[in-house]
């Protein structure tokens, strides 16, 4: 059996926590911010594989592609920014925003022959991308290079079950996953603070230490203090961006049922099941791929900025043995 269906719906009077300048004094004011268009497709494919006296084996699985695009902002406005994300007119709300990353400055050639920011860039600091190409890196204003540098929307979402009987035996397995969805990871401000007044991510031993010894090219150097290590840290930047595309077995399940009537029941199942049996991943950026973190609903994870990983907590594998009686 196979399923198709297209979707779309206009989302309008949405009241949201926008996040404006803090020089107000306030972090966020609650507005109508206008109109977002969502739409997609679902396709779905229930296939019955096998059928033979005992043994009986279905799949099912679908697949979805889910899009959304600003249709209009609050009046006068054509984009709202986060503390690392976008929603502007246009394109998909919740964007990741910010400075394109390219290395380090890895000697006083590369450092000589490449954009900075005057007074703060060295050899061994975060070397970004000059996108708008007038020869200088600058955050915010009217020269402003920041751009956009991905979004948490996935390309598409997944699904699979199977179910295998023999007999008395059942046998399930349930996956689902996400592709090209992207996690901003937020906990690198203060993991990878260089400054050194938090625990670390591991990986932050392999900064840059010397023109020698530049370490794996991704983590700067601490020479200079904050003035370098700032840059790093505070510039939001693509760094901070990581594939976050899954496939988890959510569900196993081996069950038998007996189907003999007695004074006590009529049929009992015995199963055991494993809940998060594995995740597949490359997300280096925390325990799980899953989160879209929505902390406080202003800044960080709040409705015009998901996909933020604060290190949010694992989904825990859970194992369960069971027994269903019918009476
Ligand atoms: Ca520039």
């Amino acid at each position: 059996m196979k399923d198709a269906d297209y979707y779309t719906k206009n989302t309008t009077n949405l009241l949201f926590a926008v996040q404006i300048p803090q020089e107000s004094g306030f972090t966020n004011f609650n507005d109508n911010i206008g109109e977002i268009k969502f739409w997609g497709h679902e396709f779905s494919l229930n296939t019955r594989i096998l059928d033979r006296g005992k043994l009986k084996w279905s799949v099912n699985s679908n697949i979805s592609f889910n899009r959304n695009r600003v249709v209009a902002l609050a009046d006068g406005i054509d984009r709202v920014y986060g503390l690392h994300h976008i929603t502007k007119v246009g394109e998909p709300f919740g964007q990741f925003y910010g400075h394109l990353a390219n290395g380090l400055y890895m000697n006083a050639e590369d450092l000589k022959n490449s954009p900075v920011v005057p007074g703060r860039s060295f050899v061994g600091t975060i070397k970004l991308v000059d996108v708008n190409g007038d020869g200088v890196l600058t955050n915010g204003g009217d020269r402003d290079d920041r751009t956009i540098l991905g979004n948490p929307f996935p390309d598409f979402t997944y699904g699979i079950t199977t179910n295998l009987n023999y007999g008395n035996f059942d046998f399930s397995v349930v996956g689902s996953g996400s592709q090209g969805n992207q996690l901003w990871v937020r906990h690198l401000y203060s993991t990878a603070n260089l400054d050194g007044v938090f625990n670390m991510h591991r990986e932050a031993q392999f900064r840059f230490r010397s023109v020698e010894n530049p370490g794996k090219g991704f983590y700067g150097t601490t020479v200079g203090g904050g003035t370098a290590t700032g840059i790093e840290r505070d510039w939001q930047n693509s760094r901070f961006v990581a594939d976050a595309s899954f496939f988890t077995i959510k569900n196993i399940t081996l069950g038998y049922t007996i189907n003999k009537r007695n004074k006590l029941f009529r049929s009992a199942r015995v199963y055991a099941s494993i809940q998060q049996a594995l995740v597949f991943t490359k997300y280096w950026g925390g325990s799980n791929p899953e989160t879209s973190a929505q902390q406080n609903g202003q800044g960080d994870g709040g409705n015009l900025s998901p996909g933020v990983d604060l290190f949010n907590y694992p989904v825990p594998r859970t194992s369960t043995i069971g027994v269903n009686f019918n009476f």
